[in-house]
């Protein structure tokens, strides 16, 4: 099993502590590892981001402010556990260096490709849809073009062009807490023009990811193919349940799923997964990989209040995604036009 991600000096890591049950998948023991009022006015951090960089961590994390607003804060690390927070939201800036806010921000991914860490995020264009920065320095955030369309959410930057085009999944959705969901492919030359757009998968027969599904973390790339880990989400007669799917896309033409687990891979179990702002929300935004060894550790959102870490190895998760996968036809064609 290989993984063709950055070689990297540490990254936060436990072994399990007795046996999984289900998926290879463990939480972290001293979960969550961000809690209530992290920064001054910011009551809640979750689904958030991080990366490596210059030998220790760094983070792009939702910040619910006092007042219900949503923004991006930057985050450093040494281990990938213990966070401090910039008490001021990202700033960021038009191309002429004028300041240029979005009226919301929420849900951020970060994905180094080439010499460049690129920010995607929601906010609001006329509703909610995807807004993308970019910066060198982690001091300057410069806004990109908006990829898509009003509606969309959850679009996930690929770490490397494919066929020499930036790859983004994203979810088309409506502007509401939408009821329905599939994955899309889209590819671009320059990170402004969008277009070849693809299905990758739609919401799966499984109960569990039975009413909608979105990207996660940035897919990983494998000798099997892209890992990705995804969010799925059941209506319940008391709400919406997300827990974290798994599936491994073609390494050449992502919109092909090669295989897709049909046992979700972590759901809401614990007390920080079931309460909350936002009960029972599991919601994955980020990994960090050791290619050495195989050592994956998720980042994700609990409940809409906290975030947590689970860990799992490449070998035990492909060979179990593997093992569980139930395809559909439109999983394995590269979508219709
Ligand atoms: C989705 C997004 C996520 C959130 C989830 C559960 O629509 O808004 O930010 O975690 O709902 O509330």
């Amino acid at each position: 099993m290989k993984l063709y991600t950055p070689k990297i000096k540490a990254m936060p890591w436990q072994e399990p502590a007795g046996t999984c049950t289900g998926s290879p998948i463990w939480r972290y023991t001293e979960n969550p590892i961000i809690g209530r009022n992290p920064i001054d006015h910011v009551a809640r951090i979750f689904n958030s981001a991080v990366i490596p960089y210059e030998n220790s961590f760094i983070g792009v994390f939702r910040g619910e402010q006092n007042n219900g607003i949503p923004y991006i804060y930057l985050g450093r690390s040494k281990d990938g556990i213990h966070w401090e927070f910039e008490e001021e939201k990202i700033t960021f800036v038009d191309e002429e260096g004028q300041e240029f806010m979005p009226r919301y921000a929420y849900d951020p991914r970060l994905v180094k490709v080439e010499d460049t860490y690129y920010i995607i995020w929601c906010q609001d264009f006329y509703g909610a849809s995807i807004g993308m920065a970019k910066t060198q320095d982690f001091k300057t955030f410069v806004r990109l073009e908006n990829p898509f369309l009003p509606f969309n959410r959850n679009a996930v930057l690929f770490p490397r062009k494919v066929n020499g085009n930036f790859m983004m999944l994203s979810r088309p959705s409506d502007s509401g807490h939408t009821p329905f969901g599939d994955i899309f492919l889209s590819e671009s030359p320059d990170l402004v023009y969008w277009g070849k757009h693809r299905h990758v998968m739609g919401k799966g027969k499984e109960w569990w990811q039975s009413l909608k599904i979105g990207g996660g973390a940035a897919p990983i790339e494998t000798n099997e193919g892209w890992l990705l880990f995804y969010h799925g989400v059941s209506g319940t007669c008391n709400g919406f349940v997300y827990s974290i799917g798994g599936a491994i896309l073609d390494i050449d033409n992502p919109s092909v799923v090669k295989y897709r687990c049909e046992n979700f891979l972590l759901t809401p179990e614990t007390w920080y997964e079931e309460r909350g702002f936002v009960p029972n929300v599991c919601f994955p935004c980020a990994t960090i990989c050791d290619p050495e060894d195989g050592r994956i550790a998720i980042y994700y959102g609990a409940a809409d209040s906290y975030v947590a870490l689970a860990f799992t190895r490449a070998e035990e998760i492909v060979t179990y995604i593997k093992e569980h996968s139930v395809l559909t036809e439109e999983d394995q064609e590269p979508g219709r036009r």
